[in-house]
């Protein structure tokens, strides 16, 4: 209901308003039920405050973190191809946009591209994102939507009857179980109407050895990030927590073929928020996020089974990324 109001908001200024109030509930509800569920978990959206932002765009930079240089490396060398394919978009809808910063490189090579939607639950992320791109890309509208990309329920009135580009990198779509990302698919096929296309950014499977320092960085950032989620806790609902009594943990679960996060307990204690008390066996762990990696054949069949044609896809030479453009039959 309140997110209704705020994209209709944005809708008739063009503006991100900040939702505030009901962010803060529906974040103390999910905490609430995360922790006191068992296994214990806490959704991997809440990851994204400012400071989780900033430590994610850290951990782009990082030499283990491959998949954002990867991912970049594949828009820029195929930048004109996948103009080729889709050079008379004229709406490019990005969903979770977090910084922009890959977006230019597509917008660059989309001659026919003149309003830019970016849709993230950041409205920090998306105000920086805005000002970076007005300044490389003259005369691009850009409409942004404070939202969570996968509950979106309506693009803009300027989007409407225009043939749309979706664009969702950094395969983000691994957080989403197999299920939620079929529905999303389905969800952003509906959104994005007749005749549109859809470029996926999708983490390939490969050696456990090259995924778990990416998720387990030498410097610790990644577990800055994990631990972020603690900090915000304390912060945003004024938790009693002992940051430092949790360790980052992250490791591959073959038969899932994800990568998954955890915080886990160093000690016994307790953790208290909102009247509420956590007891915290010592090595009790807190699943934090699932990060799912797909071979170039399961993420098109997956596609295929949301009404997506698989149309070209781009890797790599290593192999370590896949780059997917879907058409809407
Ligand atoms: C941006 C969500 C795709 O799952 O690889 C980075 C987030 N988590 N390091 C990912 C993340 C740990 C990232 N996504």
């Amino acid at each position: 209901m309140e997110r209704d109001v705020h994209q209709s908001f944005a809708e008739e200024f063009g503006t991100a308003l900040a939702p505030s109030e009901a962010t803060r509930d529906e974040f103390a509800d999910a905490v609430l039920q995360g922790l006191a569920r068992k296994p214990r978990s806490l959704p991997c959206r809440f990851f994204y405050d400012a400071r989780g932002s900033e430590l994610f765009e850290a951990i782009t930079q990082l030499e283990e973190y491959y998949l954002t240089r990867v991912e970049t490396a594949l828009l820029a060398d195929h930048g004109a191809a996948i103009a080729a394919e889709m050079g008379d978009a004229k709406v490019l809808v990005e969903f979770g946009s977090g910084s922009s910063r890959k977006t230019s490189l597509l917008l660059a090579a989309l001659a026919a591209v003149d309003t830019y939607i970016p849709i993230d639950v950041s409205e920090e992320s998306l105000a920086g994102a805005a000002s970076w791109l007005e300044e490389r890309h003259d005369g691009l509208a850009i409409r942004p939507l404070v939202a969570d990309f996968t509950s979106i329920a309506a693009l803009p009135l300027t989007a409407r009857r225009r043939r749309k580009l979706g664009f969702f990198s950094g395969s983000t779509i691994g957080n989403l179980s197999h299920d939620e990302a079929r529905s999303f698919l389905a969800h952003a096929a509906r959104l994005l109407g007749k005749h549109s296309a859809f470029l996926v950014g999708v983490d390939l499977k490969k050696d456990p050895s090259i995924l778990i320092p990416a998720y387990n960085d030498a410097q610790g950032v990644t577990a800055a990030f994990n631990l972020n989620l603690l900090h915000r806790i304390k912060r945003e609902l004024g938790a009693d927590i002992d940051v430092d009594g949790f360790a980052h943990d992250a490791v591959y679960d073959e038969l899932h073929g994800r990568m998954e996060m955890y915080l886990v307990s160093r000690k016994r204690q307790l953790v208290r928020v909102r009247g509420r008390a956590f007891r915290f066996a010592d090595g009790e762990r807190i699943h934090t996020e699932n990060s799912h990696k797909y071979s170039v054949a399961e993420f098109q069949a997956l596609a295929e089974s949301a009404g997506w044609r698989p149309a070209r896809v781009w890797t790599d030479e290593d192999q370590l990324f896949s780059l997917h453009l879907l058409r809407r039959p």
